[in-house]
């Protein structure tokens, strides 16, 4: 299948252009560089050492013999040059990560709440007009996020994937309709994708476009079977402050010796899933497309659910880190039930990669490996949800 990967550039894109790639699909990355220009703005790099993609790829052509093409283009800007790409491509299949993406960096300022909106915003909308105008039956797979549901709006009733059945009352009787889960956001980044949900559901009711949003958990973990095949293939790693997730920011902590940083009580539960299974669920969403006419098709993309300080519990029993409760910087509830549905991947034959499988091999093998590299200075989350 011909592919265009909006976004190859990043965490979740990079490790996906690769498998999809070494599966034989014919493989565009589209990126505009704009995470590498915002690690310089913010004086902040990947644990890991990422390679520039001229190297990128040409280390993928020397291990796996196949081609990856890439095109510097800012969709959200160049949508003339967006819809020449798409006319001329003609992808099958359009996997969209191209987002800004970090909810500290979205609340960081009016300059960057600004530009997270006009970039993710445009971005999407940008694409899906451009498919219109292209005349272009491709299948859009979007990355959105399990924060779009919001924490704790249904107490400890489970949250469905996506659509959530309401009964009107009328005056001629009881009226049943399924309709998008409420949105309920907790950033300037969060609420783009709320946004998005809405062009999507938009654009297929009016112009047939065919999309799969998935709603992602928090993705932990670092290398998959592809990139760990040469040190140019790396995959990225945030640890800083805003960049950095919590799982992955505890394992680094652990590994320098720093105390965890727990935000509050810790009492907040999120979804998690592993990289390797990021990648695993995009190759099955491409490979169980909408059909046209259909509304989009919403997946959980997630495996397990944990409360951060459980997680700090457990990665200080296996590595003997301290931890240490700071006062929140986000404005969220201090703690939250969260019971998520995703039957629809486990159905489609996903294996999740567990917690217990994992932790140790990125601690030892990433955290530990790069631990050179760590500025301890970008670790504090400065970015504030309440103006001072
Ligand atoms: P990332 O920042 O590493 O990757 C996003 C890539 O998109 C970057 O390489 C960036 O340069 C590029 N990009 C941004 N705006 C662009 C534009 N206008 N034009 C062209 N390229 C542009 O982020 P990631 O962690 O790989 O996340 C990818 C997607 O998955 C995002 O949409 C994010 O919201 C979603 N997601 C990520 C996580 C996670 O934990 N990392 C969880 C859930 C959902
Ligand atoms: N947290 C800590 N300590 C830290 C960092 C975070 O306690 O050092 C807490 C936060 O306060 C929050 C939780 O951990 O309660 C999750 O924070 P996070 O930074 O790991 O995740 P989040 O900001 O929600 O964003 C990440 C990705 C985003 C994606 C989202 C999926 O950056 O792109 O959409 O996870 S989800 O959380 O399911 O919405």
């Amino acid at each position: 299948m011909k592919i265009l990967i909006l976004g190859g550039d990043g965490f979740c894109g990079w490790p996906t252009a690769l498998h999809l790639s070494k599966k034989g699909h014919d493989v565009t990355i589209v990126d505009n560089m704009s995470h590498r220009q915002i690690d310089v703005q913010l004086e902040v790099s990947s644990l890991t050492p990422i390679a520039t993609m001229s190297e990128r790829l040409s280390a993928w052509k020397k291990v796996s013999n196949k081609k990856i093409s890439y095109i510097d283009l800012d969709i959200a800007k160049e949508y003339d040059r967006l819809l020449s790409m798409l006319k001329n491509d003609k992808p099958e299949a359009i996997i969209h990560f191209a987002e800004q993406r970090a909810a500290p960096y979205s609340m960081k300022s009016s300059k960057t709440k600004r530009y997270t909106v006009d970039n993710n915003v445009n971005a999407t909308h940008n694409l899906l007009c451009a498919i219109v105008e292209a005349d272009l039956d491709a299948h859009v797979v979007h990355l959105g996020t399990m924060g779009v549901y919001g924490y704790g709006w249904s107490g400890s009733a489970p949250i469905p994937e996506g659509y959530i059945s309401v009964k009107v009352e009328t005056p001629e009787g009881e009226l049943s309709r399924e309709i998008l889960h409420p949105a309920n956001p907790g950033s300037v980044y969060h609420m783009t994708k709320t946004l998005d949900q809405l062009m999507f559901a938009f654009y297929a009711k009016n112009d047939e476009v065919r999309v799969t949003d998935l709603h992602q958990g928090i993705v932990w973990g670092t290398q998959t079977p592809e990139t760990i095949l040469d040190e140019r293939l790396i995959n990225r790693f945030d640890y800083d402050g805003d960049y950095g997730t919590v799982l992955n920011r505890f394992l680094m902590q652990a590994a320098v010796g720093y105390p965890l940083t727990v935000h509050g009580s810790g009492g907040q539960t999120r979804a998690f899933i592993h990289i390797k299974d990021t990648v695993r669920c995009i190759e099955i969403a491409i490979n169980n497309p909408p059909k046209r006419g259909d509304k989009p098709h919403i997946f959980n993309q997630m495996t397990e659910v944990h409360k951060v300080i459980d997680l700090a519990k457990l990665i200080g029993k296996l590595t003997g880190a301290k931890i240490d409760h700071l006062e929140n910087p986000r404005k969220e509830a201090d703690k939250n039930d969260l019971v998520v549905e995703n039957r629809q991947f486990l159905a489609l034959g996903l294996q999740p990669t567990t917690l217990s499988k994992g932790l140790m091999t990125e601690v030892e093998d990433v955290a530990k490996k790069y631990i050179s590299r760590v500025d301890k200075t970008k670790i504090p989350s400065t970015s504030l949800w309440r103006v001072k």
